[in-house]
């Protein structure tokens, strides 16, 4: 009998909202359940591409935006082969960000549309849940100081939550909102339960394309 394929489940939510904390609970989770499971993040700051991404993001070097937009979306891409190889053999993958922080923060810059950003991912392995782990400025702000990256600024960030805000509209992805302000715990349970429903429904289709 075939194997059944893996589900590809993805955290997406502003700086601080809980996903590296999250992913690392999932993770543990379903290791324990007996699951086949994988964490990966992107950027990727492994891969050469992820490499000029991460000295951007330090400020060591500058890109000029629609570049470094491309770069982002060259980073999961080139990940592609090896995502639907685990995904077909069985395992779940857990997806710290992927295309919708690609959209969201560089149409959070000036001169750019949000079509225009999702364009590059069209196509990529389709999330069978994408999360959205929603956490107000305010209450982001109450998990300490911003670091010393780009993007990393009151500012900017707010712009970003409205772009994800208009991302979570489209009914073609599988957004479930998740309440981020509640305790590691909580929210824990509420990711675990649709972790585990996404996982059994994904098992029995096929894998899909991103906006296509
Ligand atoms: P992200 O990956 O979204 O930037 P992290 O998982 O790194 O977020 O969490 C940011 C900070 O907030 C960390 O210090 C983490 O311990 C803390 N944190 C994460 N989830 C919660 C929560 N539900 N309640 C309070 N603090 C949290
Ligand atoms: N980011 C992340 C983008 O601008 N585009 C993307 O496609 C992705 C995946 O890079 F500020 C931004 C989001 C964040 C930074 O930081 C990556 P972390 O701490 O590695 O998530």
């Amino acid at each position: 009998m075939a194997c059944k394929r893996g589900a590809l489940i993805v955290l997406e939510g502003v700086d601080k909202a809980g996903k590296t904390t999250q992913s690392k609970k999932l993770l543990q989770a379903l290791q324990q359940g007996g699951r086949a499971v994988e964490v990966l993040r992107f950027p990727d700051r492994t891969t050469t591409i992820g490499q000029l991404i991460s000295a951007y993001l330090e400020k060591k070097s500058e890109l000029e935006d629609h570049t470094v937009h491309l770069l982002f979306s060259a980073n999961r891409w080139e990940l592609v082969p090896l995502m639907k190889k685990k995904l077909e053999q069985g395992t779940t993958l857990i997806v710290d960000r992927y295309a919708f922080s690609g959209a969201a923060f560089t149409s959070a810059k000036p001169g750019f549309s949000l079509d225009w950003c999702k364009k590059t991912d069209e196509g990529l392995p389709k999330p069978d849940l994408v999360m959205f782990l929603q956490l107000s400025p305010a209450e982001a702000a109450l998990r300490g100081q911003f670091g010393e990256e780009r993007y990393e600024t009151n500012v900017f960030q707010r712009a970003v939550q409205q772009k994800f805000e208009q991302l979570i509209k489209d009914p073609s992805v599988n957004w479930q909102v998740i309440d981020a302000s509640k305790s590691v715990e909580d929210v824990h349970k509420d990711i675990k339960t649709h972790s585990i429903n996404a996982i059994n429904i994904a098992q029995n289709l096929p894998l899909g394309e991103l906006w296509k």
